[in-house]
């Protein structure tokens, strides 16, 4: 099929060969960037400082000194920023840590907002 649309970005190609029908045309690859969410901890005044620790290295991946920053970020500042994600993940990544906590008897808090 050959879809008339407008050039927005820089992957996009001139095709005037028009196909005999005399109408200027233009192909580009179906690139969308995805929606994407930052999911963040709240600071509270129970959670342990080494078991916020422990979330960020095992649900995010982070280094034991990443994830000492963020988690001092977060108890200083309230909130922080552990990973940002496409909505599937980013859910995932909420309910993990909500989880998690709970099982723990923590009442850490994790979120996500849309960037
Ligand atoms: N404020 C907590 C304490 O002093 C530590 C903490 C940090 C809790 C980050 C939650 O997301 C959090 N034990």
């Amino acid at each position: 099929m050959i879809k008339i649309i407008k050039m927005q970005n820089d992957d996009e190609q001139d095709n005037d060969s028009n196909n005999g029908t005399g109408l200027a045309t233009k192909v580009r690859p179906k690139t969308k960037k995805p929606n994407l969410y930052r999911v963040l901890l709240l600071n509270d005044d129970f959670t342990p400082m080494e078991f916020v620790v422990h979330v960020l290295e095992r649900f995010f991946s982070k280094s034991g000194e990443q994830a000492t920053q963020i988690m001092m970020h977060v108890h200083t500042n309230g909130v922080g920023e552990c990973g940002v994600f496409t909505y599937e993940v980013a859910e995932t990544k909420v309910t993990q840590v909500m989880d998690f906590a709970q099982k723990h008897q923590h009442p850490l808090q994790c979120v996500m907002e849309k960037k």
